[in-house]
């Protein structure tokens, strides 16, 4: 458990969800008392469905259980096999989804500036067994989906974007979900829009979307038909009401998440050593995440930085550190190597997530800002 300094009384957490009222959520779990319809894609899971696509912008979109299960299924959906080519600066999830779908995960190293797949160095790790790309928008920064696309087509591979972190962010054209073969969404609790625990598929066409969701539904077709290895992916209905409940005030928070992204950039911006990173390639934002690089000419090491805060109650994070080839499971294929990868390394030993979240306060930011400033007045650790 983190002590907070005597200075402050409360532990700033990296995010949390977002909770207007609860008596705002109550007449949608009156309807789900009335209709006795807990889960099984009923009507709370369709209204959400039907008012997501209408949010970003797409025409098919099929709701999951989480995240994870989300990209499992779309991995199925594709059939793919063999190896999948992925980057390592992302959560675990990702490739634990391959492993699960009996894939290699195969890493390439990142573009320093969008820290995501380098297109660059992506063709010389296709391989004869290579089915796909994952990519991810990290931080929901856009990928280099322009240079990903000729990849793939040139190869015949698949694309399917890793959209954890991009909810309603948009590129000059629209919605990032648009790009790939398939685009996967996290609505964790703590992502900026959250059913709790969900996520969803956007795909290209309806027969995919038809296939989605027998995947979800363990296969099944029709009470006496099994079409498929599918598995229990299903969204329940407190999710999906939780869902519309939370889409109600998206607008309000992304609006703080930017004021908050704004007000950190000017509080920040002439601290020796500390570089904001900007969010890549979104014309519209939603500032989940608010990643610092703690370089060199800052007086304390990141994870020093990182001791110093929490020694004042701010739990900021290290998304994403140590990197995903580091642990056992993946440490063992070649393309996990450090050396095949310097510049996901080199932003893992720098990269600070600084807590950002629709109901921080000005008072709640103010002392994340100035532990930063004046960390020696907050450390009592060695890095
Ligand atoms: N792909 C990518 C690129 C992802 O980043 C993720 C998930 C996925 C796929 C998989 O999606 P899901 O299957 O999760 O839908 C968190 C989230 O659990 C995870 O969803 C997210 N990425 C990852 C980046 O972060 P942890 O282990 O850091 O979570 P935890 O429990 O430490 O919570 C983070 C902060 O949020 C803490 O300060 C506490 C606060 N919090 C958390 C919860 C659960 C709250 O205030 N309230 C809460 O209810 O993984």
């Amino acid at each position: 458990m983190l002590k907070p300094d005597a200075d402050f009384n409360e532990e700033i957490r990296v995010t949390e969800p977002f909770l207007p009222a609860l008596a705002e959520f109550l007449p949608y779990l009156q309807r789900i008392w009335e209709t006795k319809w807990l889960t099984n894609s009923g009507a709370m899971s369709a209204q959400l469905e039907h008012a997501l696509c209408a949010y970003l912008g797409v025409e098919h979109l099929g709701l999951l259980a989480n995240g994870t299960l989300a990209l499992m299924v779309a991995l199925k959906a594709l059939d793919l096999s063999g190896e999948v080519i992925t980057t390592p600066y992302t959560f675990v999830a990702t490739p634990h989804a391959l492993r699960w779908a009996g894939v290699q995960p195969v890493f390439v190293d990142i573009a320093p500036r969008t820290l995501t797949l380098d297109p660059a160095r992506i063709e010389a790790a296709i391989t004869p067994r290579t089915t796909a790309i994952m990519p991810v928008h990290c931080y929901g920064n856009r990928c280099d989906v322009e240079a990903i696309g000729a990849i793939a087509e040139r190869h015949g591979l698949k694309v399917v974007y890793d959209a954890a972190h991009a909810f309603a962010v948009c590129d000059g054209a629209g919605s990032l979900m648009r790009h790939g073969d398939l685009s996967v969404l996290s609505f964790h609790a703590t992502k900026v829009f959250s059913t709790i625990e969900g996520g969803a598929i956007v795909c290209r066409d309806a027969a995919m979307l038809q296939r989605i969701k027998r995947l979800r539904n363990f296969g099944l077709a029709d009470e006496e038909t099994v079409t498929d290895v599918g598995i229990n992916g299903k969204m329940n209905e407190v999710c999906a009401a939780f869902g519309l409940f939370q889409l109600a005030h998206v607008t309000e928070v992304l609006a703080k998440l930017r004021g908050l992204y704004k007000s950190y950039r000017s509080a920040l911006q002439d601290v020796e050593g500390i570089r904001c990173l900007e969010p890549y390639g979104q014309e519209q934002a939603n500032h989940g995440f608010f990643p610092v690089l703690v370089e060199t000419t800052y007086p304390l090491t990141r994870d020093a930085l990182y001791a110093a805060l929490c020694d004042a109650g701010v739990h900021a994070r290290r998304y994403f550190f140590p990197l995903v080839t580091t642990f056992p499971m993946y440490a063992d294929h070649t393309s996990a190597a450090r050396a095949n990868l310097p510049v996901a390394h080199a932003i893992s030993e720098q990269v600070l997530c600084l807590p950002i979240f629709a109901a921080m306060t000005h008072a709640q930011q103010t002392q994340v800002v100035e532990v930063i400033r004046h960390p020696w007045r907050h450390r009592s650790r060695q890095p």
